[in-house]
């Protein structure tokens, strides 16, 4: 996709909070803007913009204009020069349908049941992939039903499902307030249980079944061989295989199961049990395999690969999780020995270090605090470089690189700053949080909002089977972003030579611009459940 071609203007197209920052970025060379009623075109605000800025990730000349101050609900257009914005909106529920819609792609995302045309529309669909699964390398099957369909594809894959169910339930433990609803038209809805966490068991059940009742090692993923042609799941063929157990698979389960053991103690003590029971032999899986090997395909099995050679951050995960839950001193010296490792620290599929931090700082009742200070000291070193980027960037984005599922790291990046704005009370994190959103839904270099269903320019052709099936577009979808690695045939041939953060294309043959997942929704259903807390 070719931006930037006219001058524009790139803000938030859905629109602000009042009390937000509105920070935008245009390629219009004035020295002054406008905010003007949408309707009866009159003046509200009026600002200068920045001195002209070199923005290294797009190559475009960029002035940055600031309206924060005008707090007034309504629909505006930003003017620039001679050009106009989208039409926003400045409101104090601007981000409910968002949010809500953000968490029920999951829903949609089920596996093994049916999606009643009552609760899922358009999506709706018969009970797909319900047979049991082939262990790779053997005659044995195995019952692995339920669980979310992981993205476009309709594989299920532990390792990311693991940051998704984190993510899910930080946004539920941090903000409580605002992700109670019992009414998102779900199944369980009405049942009296926060429906984010009755969405967040079915997945807990899945991931158990995915455990080696013998060993306690964790199988890496449920695929069919290959991926899937573009149809409703219960249309496509091919057995399911269980591929090998992994230890990044095993450490993320012992992770999550143990954060499940305290989360659902009062309102599921039978999950609880059962998950804390399922974290220990997991651990004791990984105990007794110090160094296993990353995982890689076998031979034969051609799906998402998930591969990650350094497991040191999933079992310092795991250690952090056990501690918190059980208060084992043994649990505690492993963290401790983890911590001093080279410790991969992130909020990735691959890089999970900064889970166990999380639990660590927030959810652990007896902490050392000299590690806990030296933890901390690292979130606030994070959110100060978040913010150093930021202030490097013409767009004000804290990328620093356009890889597959770039979108996920700005998303991260906002969970960063909400979670350190909590351990500082620093006002300037949090700002910086909402100009992640205002990324995400257009303030980007192309104008786009990669969040389907919400903004003007908006992604509607994402990769995803159900979306294409239906003829229908889910909303609330976060879709990959940029890609510099131009990484499937459609990218190469619409993309040579566009700058990193110009590397995509709203084509449903797109795969590595312009897929959704779990985890590239989750981080975000995490930062929008923050700004409206
Ligand atoms: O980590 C390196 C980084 O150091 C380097 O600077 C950068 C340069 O491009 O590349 C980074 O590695 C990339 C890695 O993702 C981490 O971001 C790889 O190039 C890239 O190939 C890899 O892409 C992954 C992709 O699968 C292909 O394996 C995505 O993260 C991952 O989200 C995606 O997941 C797929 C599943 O396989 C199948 N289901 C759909 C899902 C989403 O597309
Ligand atoms: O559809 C697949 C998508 O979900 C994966 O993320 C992607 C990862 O490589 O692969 C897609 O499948 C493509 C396959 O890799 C190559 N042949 C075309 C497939 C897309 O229809
Ligand atoms: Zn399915």
């Amino acid at each position: 996709e070719t931006g930037g071609l006219r001058p524009a203007v790139h803000l938030n197209q859905l629109g602000y909070l009042p009390t937000a920052p509105k920070v935008f970025v245009t390629t219009v060379d004035s020295s002054s803007f406008k905010v003007l009623e949408a309707d009866s075109g009159k003046e509200v605000f009026s600002g200068t913009l920045s001195s002209p800025i070199p923005d290294r990730d797009s190559g475009d000349t960029v002035r940055v204009g600031d309206f924060t101050a005008l707090t007034t609900p309504g629909t505006y257009v930003v003017e620039a020069g001679e050009t106009r914005s989208v039409p926003f909106e400045i409101r104090e529920d601007i981000y409910e349908e968002l949010h809500t819609a953000l968490f029920r792609f999951f829903y949609l995302q089920r596996c093994g049941t049916e999606l009643a045309s009552s609760l899922a529309g358009a999506w709706a669909h018969p009970a797909c992939h319900t047979a049991p699964a082939l262990v790779y390398g053997t005659t044995i099957t195995k019952e692995v039903r339920g669980g979310w369909h992981d993205a476009g594809d309709y594989g299920r894959y532990v390792v990311p499902a693991a940051k998704a169910v984190a993510d899910i339930i930080l946004a539920h433990l941090f903000y409580p307030d605002a992700t109670s609803s019992d009414a998102l038209e779900i199944p369980e809805s009405g049942n009296g249980v926060p429906d984010v966490l009755d969405e967040v068991r079915d997945e807990l059940l899945w991931l158990l079944s995915m455990q080696d009742p013998e060993g306690g090692g964790v199988y890496h993923k449920v695929t069919t061989r290959n991926f899937a042609g573009f149809d409703w799941p219960q249309n496509t063929g091919g057995e399911l295989v269980l591929s090998p157990i992994s230890p990044t698979a095993t450490a993320d389960f012992a992770a999550v199961m143990a954060m499940a053991s305290r989360v659902y103690a009062s309102i599921d003590p039978g999950l609880a049990r059962r998950a804390l029971e399922a974290a220990r032999r997991a651990w004791s899986w990984l105990e007794a395999h110090p160094s296993a090997p990353g995982f890689r395909n076998p031979p034969g099995i051609q799906t998402g690969e998930y591969g990650d050679d350094h497991d040191a951050d999933e079992r310092y995960w795991a250690a952090c999780e056990l501690y918190a839950a059980t208060g084992e001193e043994d649990f505690h010296a492993a963290l401790e020995g983890l911590s001093r490792g080279d410790l991969r620290a992130g909020l990735g599929w691959a890089d999970v270090a900064d889970y166990g931090t999380i639990t660590y700082l927030f959810f652990t009742p007896h902490k050392d605090e000299a590690l806990a200070a030296e933890l901390a000291a690292h979130l606030t070193d994070k959110a100060e470089a978040i913010l150093a980027t930021m202030e490097t960037s013409g767009y004000r984005t804290s990328l620093t690189e356009y890889p597959w599922g770039s979108n996920m790291t700005v998303a991260n990046n906002g969970m960063y700053l909400l979670i350190t704005s909590r351990l500082t009370g620093d006002p300037r994190y949090e700002r910086a949080a909402a100009e992640h959103l205002d990324y995400l839904l257009g303030r980007n270099p192309l104008s786009r909002s990669y969040i389907t269903g919400f903004g003007e320019k908006v992604a509607e052709h994402p990769h995803h089977r159900v979306s294409s099936a239906a003829g229908m577009t889910i909303p609330g979808m976060v879709v990959g972003g940029p890609n510099s690695g131009l990484q499937d045939p459609v990218a190469q041939g619409a993309l040579r030579g566009e700058p990193p953060a110009k590397c995509y294309i709203d084509d449903v043959g797109s795969y590595s611009t312009n897929e959704v997942t779990i985890y590239w929704n989750s981080p975000v259903y995490f930062l929008v459940s923050g700004l409206v807390e």
